[in-house]
């Protein structure tokens, strides 16, 4: 096994939680098209692109629209979502998550972030958090979603560092499969904790440093 020398954070679920404002976001405008939606099928969303979220709560929507109205109704949901992500502050991001970030830093490893989200970059300026990663593979970088492995398999490229090298951290299952498709390990945290197929199983962020050796024994 090669040695672990980087850690690929995902960012909403996992540095962040967002996912209920992405939940607000979808709701509003899923209400105001008669479209039942709910926690369950935001489950579903997790690492899934804007648009193959669109199309999944759709699932739900009896007629059919065009690429342009589809296109409306993302940009609906983004606006709304991202008034809601002006409400963020450093506060968002917690201590434990902070300290295991600085502690991983400490023992030498490379720090990237590797999330679907277009809004990725906005989301870390908010929590003071967008010069501190070494690199940042985002929904703008990518043409092929979770699962996968582009936005990780970028990541790793953009560090310098061979996948096999890397741990990807993810809460949803199609990270965690994209992870494994790009030939990384996967530790795995809320909804993707139960995944058989990750490697590593965090209760607490801070878990991170269980499997991160001290620098004197990497
Ligand atoms: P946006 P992650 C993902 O972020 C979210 O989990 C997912 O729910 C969302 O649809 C996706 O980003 C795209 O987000 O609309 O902001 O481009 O978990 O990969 O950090
Ligand atoms: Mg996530």
């Amino acid at each position: 096994m090669k040695k672990i020398t980087a850690f690929i954070f995902d960012l909403d679920g996992v540095i962040v939680f967002t996912d209920q404002f992405h939940y607000q976001a979808w709701k509003k405008m899923a209400d105001r098209m008669g479209i039942h939606f709910d926690e369950a099928i935001n489950n579903r969303l997790r690492g899934v692109s804007r648009m193959e979220s669109l199309e999944i709560i759709l699932e739900n929507y009896n007629g059919v629209l065009s690429l342009e109205e589809k296109n409306a109704l993302a940009e609906e949901k983004n606006t709304s979502y991202r008034e809601l992500l002006h409400t963020m502050t450093p506060g968002d991001v917690s201590q434990d998550v902070r300290r295991t970030l600085e502690e991983l830093r400490g023992r030498g490893y490379k720090l990237a972030i590797g999330s679907s989200s277009k809004n990725a970059r906005f989301i870390l300026e908010k929590v003071g958090l967008l010069d501190f990663f070494d690199a940042i593979s985002d929904g703008t970088n990518i043409t092929n979603s979770k699962p996968d492995p582009e936005v990780f398999v970028k990541a790793a490229e953009y560090l310098g560092e061979s996948p096999q090298s890397c741990i990807v951290v993810e809460d949803a299952y199609a990270g965690v499969d994209a992870a494994k498709a790009g030939g990384m390990a996967a530790a795995a945290m809320g909804d993707a904790a139960s995944y058989e197929k990750a490697d590593y199983v965090l209760q607490s962020f801070s878990d991170l440093l269980k499997i991160a050796p001290e620098n004197e024994e990497r």
